[in-house]
């Protein structure tokens, strides 16, 4: 029986990942990477550094930057990011997320937070969100990132549930896979296609609820 939900949080619970794209976008310009639909889709839920070399690799210019310079450009990067995090408000919060934490806590579901963002916390803040997360994995403490199991085997660990018992929820085909590893039930919420491994997939979080995901695990 299900007992808990792991939640990513950019692309889920708020549209970040829309702030982050865009911040990795101005990057790739500056580094004269191709930008891309794939690349873009790519970096969803992927570590800052990783995304970072994700990028320089489109670019073919990996071994143009020392380890120093890569680290300001991902500086750079989160700079600018924070600044549109700055400006959120609980209206980033994505369609019927907050009935659906709401459902879940009213329905005794354990909650906890798997995503690789070391803002997680802030953007939480933000959104006045923090109180549904008591438990928040320490992107810090991972050996690996998604579409490594680990960070979905933490969150579990972290609600006291075996994976069984939980239903990840990703945005990312990264993520996905990681639910997978997992050996949780996986929700994919946006492009079918680009989430086709997900075991219950939503076009949009406002379709997100207790019974449809019943519907499509039944
Ligand atoms: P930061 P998620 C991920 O968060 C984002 O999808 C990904 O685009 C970002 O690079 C990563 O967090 C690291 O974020 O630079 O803020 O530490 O989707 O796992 O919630
Ligand atoms: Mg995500």
């Amino acid at each position: 029986d299900i007992k808990g939900f792991v939640f990513d949080l950019d692309g889920v619970i708020t549209d970040t990942s829309v702030f982050h794209s865009q911040a990795w976008h101005q990057v790739a310009d500056k580094v004269g990477a191709p930008w891309s639909k794939e690349l873009e889709d790519g970096l969803k839920g992927i570590s800052r550094m990783d995304s970072l070399e994700m990028i320089l690799k489109a670019g073919n210019v990996s071994d143009k930057y020392t380890d120093d310079e890569k680290v300001d450009l991902a500086t750079e990067k989160n700079t600018n990011y924070l600044k549109l995090v700055d400006q959120m408000t609980p209206d980033n919060i994505l369609p019927g997320i907050k009935e659906f934490l709401d459902d879940l806590k009213s329905n005794g579901y354990l909650i906890s937070l798997a995503s690789a963002s070391k803002n997680a916390p802030k953007v939480l803040s933000k959104l006045q969100l923090a109180d549904y997360f008591p438990e928040i994995v320490d992107p810090k403490s991972l050996s690996k990132g998604k579409p490594d199991p680990e960070i979905y085997l933490k969150g579990a660990e972290l609600i006291n549930l075996n994976p069984e018992q939980c239903i990840g929820v990703e945005d990312a085909a990264a993520g996905v896979e990681s639910i997978n590893a997992a050996n949780e039930t996986s929700i994919g919420i946006g492009d079918p296609q680009v989430l086709s491994a997900a075991d219950v997939k939503f076009n949009d979080t406002s379709e997100m609820t207790l019974a449809n995901i019943k519907n499509q695990m039944d």
